[in-house]
């Protein structure tokens, strides 16, 4: 048998919390998306209506039943993409890469396809994308970014300019080879780690993306607190030793 044909279109996974606000206009936006023709959510155990709000907007929806993190989420989507793939058979054509796409882009999310285009051609294993500077900066997120980056640049002598984005796009072959994924919101830092020291090619691509910033309040400095504790385990996990700011 000829060895499949490179897959043309990628599928989408959304991991999303409590983004009913959200998470529709993001579907719709990624739905638009010509090189996209399956957009899955990943419905993170919320306790709002995202679920709803997602698959009428024309998701494929799976729920986590419990808060399992993101990276539990991107796990999940990846094994749904692979089950309608084998439903569908698509005789002769490859895996679809996936794009993974923060719930909170909104109307944005429709300026993802720069991502796909240098892993459709085979260019890339992974893209990362590179956002413009966000209408207010969030309180506290240079700490967390510091040290992806000086983990990021220990391990592998790359510093990338957003370590922690997670609008990402990538060939199953380079998914498959980055798991088990690293925990919670050390995913991103982990994966460019793994996949550079793999021998994968990984490109971060400037894209015109908009999500919810972050305040400074309670909820925003425990997400902070929380995300500085997953990457710095991600990063002892993996020998990387840095300091702490
Ligand atoms: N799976 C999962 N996704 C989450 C969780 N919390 C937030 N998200 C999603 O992860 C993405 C990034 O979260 P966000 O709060 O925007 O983080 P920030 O961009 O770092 O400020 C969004 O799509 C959220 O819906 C969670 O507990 N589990
Ligand atoms: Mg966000």
């Amino acid at each position: 048998m000829p060895p499949p044909r490179p897959s043309r279109t990628v599928a989408v996974v959304v991991p999303a919390k409590d983004e009913e606000e959200r998470v529709g206009e993001t579907v719709r936006a990624l739905r638009g998306l010509e090189v996209a023709d399956l957009v899955v959510v990943v419905d993170d155990g919320s306790t709002d209506a995202t679920a709803v709000r997602a698959r009428d907007a024309g998701a494929l929806v799976v729920a986590h039943r419990r808060n399992r993190g993101k990276a539990a989420a991107m796990r999940t989507g990846a094994r749904a993409v692979a089950a309608r793939e084998h439903a569908e058979r698509r005789p002769g054509t490859g895996p679809r890469p996936l794009l993974f796409v923060d719930a909170d882009l909104a109307g944005s999310a429709a300026r993802t396809e720069p991502l796909t285009g240098p892993v459709l051609a085979g260019e890339a294993d992974m893209t990362i994308a590179v956002l413009p500077r966000q209408a207010t900066p969030g309180g506290g997120r240079g700490l967390v970014v510091g040290l992806a980056r000086r983990g990021t640049r220990t391990a592998v002598g790359w510093s990338p300019q957003q370590p922690l984005s997670g609008m990402r796009c990538l060939t199953r072959g380079a998914f498959e080879a980055a798991l088990p994924l690293a925990r919670g919101w050390g995913v991103e830092t982990a994966l460019t780690i793994d996949l550079v020291r793999a021998g994968f090619r990984v490109a971060e691509v400037p894209c015109d993306l908009h999500h919810r910033v972050t305040g400074t309040d309670w909820r925003a400095q425990a997400h902070r607190a929380a995300q500085y504790r997953d990457v710095a385990l991600a990063l002892a996990q993996r020998r990387v030793r840095v300091r702490p700011w």
